[in-house]
């Protein structure tokens, strides 16, 4: 027995020396080689997605937590002394842009009472959240607003010389405006006066009632679900009609919307990304890639039952794509019947266009755009850039249609690289390049593609820029 395991043990060692060996002279072959083919490469381990962790954002609550207005002992109107206006009856659990556009309007308000405005996180719904639930570090899915967006509605500041107070956190708001000291407006309360009024003079109605209320805090606080689905100052039913477009005038112009700004962290995802949009002919770096670039946002996925659902509640644009001076109004012929199939068809034709008639849009747009624009490239629009939550077969063949029709370069959302921010953020991502592509072609029913919108006319891009399916 002994015996054997001695003999069986010397084996072992001569084994172990002989692969050694091997393994030590392919290695001196393979690296010492000066012909080796970049083919025989190791391949690097597939970039996975979803085994990235979501972003802590420890540093980021830190800095939000420690932003300068968040201290008691400032001057009136911040400080201890100070006025703060909280809109509790935020939406929330909600895509990102239903959000975006209510909380933007929202400080606006705040601005105009010369109040603190008090910006919450976003709170994710959970089916668009890119990971498990169970992921989330807290009980719910949240996104620290500065990930998002910068610039004063999230306590960035004001500009010089303005004395309104900054916006403060939710966090904050808890300190410095304690339960007994808030003054509850509720919205069962005030909405049924001005239930369907044109945007501003909802706007106006709210202005009075919060500048003639003497307490430093403020609560607009919501009705139940039962009482009213959207309890919301600006809620649903207002950005989807034309009763919003009064409120364009005063909102452009607003520093809400002249000072808001990309965050840092959209800023970085997309320069990490830029390499992909320089052009690969000799002007290469030397140009701008969005003077070249045309951005168009393609939903697809479950969207044709959201077409439908759309065209069955809810016949017009939604928010600033109704905006008259914009080029491609949803003009409906008078005779259709509401809900016919006739109706359905051309509301799906503009809600969900097919590959063919996206090609077709995107060579007319760029040929209406170049005849009255010449951009510090002269007359040239090549690049594309995919907005889209599509993936897989449909996707290739609409790049290689669009390649066939003489688009050089062509991106798309897929081929961003992301790391755990960039996941967490991508739709900002993809909102910010469009906002700097020179023709974006976007959903007239989509919040996502009036934000944009928003962005690119206070930018100010020109009308002919801003085209619809
Ligand atoms: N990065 C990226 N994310 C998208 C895109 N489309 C949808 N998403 C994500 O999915 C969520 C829900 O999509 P939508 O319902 O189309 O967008 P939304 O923000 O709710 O705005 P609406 O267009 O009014 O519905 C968005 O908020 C994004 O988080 C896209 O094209 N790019
Ligand atoms: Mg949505």
């Amino acid at each position: 027995m002994g015996h054997i395991l001695v003999r069986g043990a010397s084996q072992r060692l001569q084994f172990l020396v002989l692969i050694t060996a091997c393994g030590l002279l392919y290695l001196w072959f393979s690296y010492a080689h000066p012909t080796r083919h970049p083919s025989s490469l190791p391949i690097p381990p597939k970039y996975d997605k979803k085994k990235l962790p979501p972003p802590p954002y420890e540093r980021l609550w830190k800095w939000q937590e420690n932003l300068p207005q968040h201290n008691l002992s400032l001057p009136f109107p911040e400080g201890r002394t100070g006025r703060y206006l909280k809109f509790s009856c935020e939406v929330k659990l909600l895509g990102w842009n239903n959000v975006f556009n209510e909380l933007l309007m929202n400080a606006h308000l705040a601005y105009e009472t010369k109040r603190a405005f008090v910006f919450q996180d976003y709170f994710w719904k959970e089916d668009y959240y890119p990971w498990p639930r169970s992921q989330s570090y807290h009980r719910d899915i949240l996104t620290p607003l500065n990930a998002l967006i910068a610039g004063p509605t999230a306590g960035g500041p004001w500009a010089p010389g303005d004395d309104t107070p900054r916006s403060v956190s939710d966090d904050y708001w808890q300190i410095v405006c304690p339960v007994n000291e808030r003054k509850r407006i509720y919205t069962r309360d005030v909405k049924p006066h001005i239930r369907n009024s044109p945007g501003d003079e909802i706007f106006a109605y709210w202005k009075k009632l919060i500048m003639d209320a003497p307490e430093r805090c403020v609560e607009i606080v919501p009705s139940s679900q039962e009482e009213d689905n959207y309890p919301q100052v600006f809620d649903l039913w207002l950005w989807g009609s034309s009763r919003i477009l009064p409120l364009w005038e005063s909102f452009s112009k607003s520093p809400t919307s002249l000072l808001l700004e990309t965050s840092p962290v959209v800023k970085a995802v997309i320069a990490r990304n830029e390499y992909l949009f320089v052009p690969r002919d000799r002007a290469g770096w030397t140009i701008n890639p969005y003077d070249r670039m045309m951005a168009m946002h393609i939903r697809r996925g479950d969207f044709k039952e959201a077409c439908l659902r759309l065209a069955y509640w809810n016949s017009t644009f939604y928010s600033w794509n109704l905006l008259p001076s914009l080029p491609d109004p949803l003009d409906l012929p008078l005779h259709l019947g509401w809900n016919t199939p006739a109706y359905n068809d051309i509301i799906i034709q503009r809600c969900l266009p097919d590959a063919k008639a996206i090609v077709e849009k995107a060579k007319r747009a760029r040929e209406q755009y170049l005849a009255g624009h010449v951009g510090p490239q002269g007359r040239n629009l090549d690049i594309m850039y995919l907005l889209t939550n599509e993936k897989g077969a449909w996707l290739e063949n609409m790049k290689e249609a669009l390649r066939k029709d003489g688009w050089s370069m062509i991106v798309t959302s897929n081929d961003l690289e992301l790391d755990s921010e960039g996941m967490d953020v991508s739709m900002a991502v993809d909102m910010d390049i469009a906002r700097m592509a020179s023709v974006f072609i976007g959903n007239g029913w989509s919040s996502f593609t009036s934000n944009i919108v928003h962005r690119r006319l206070v930018d100010g891009k020109p009308p002919i820029s801003m085209r619809f399916w």
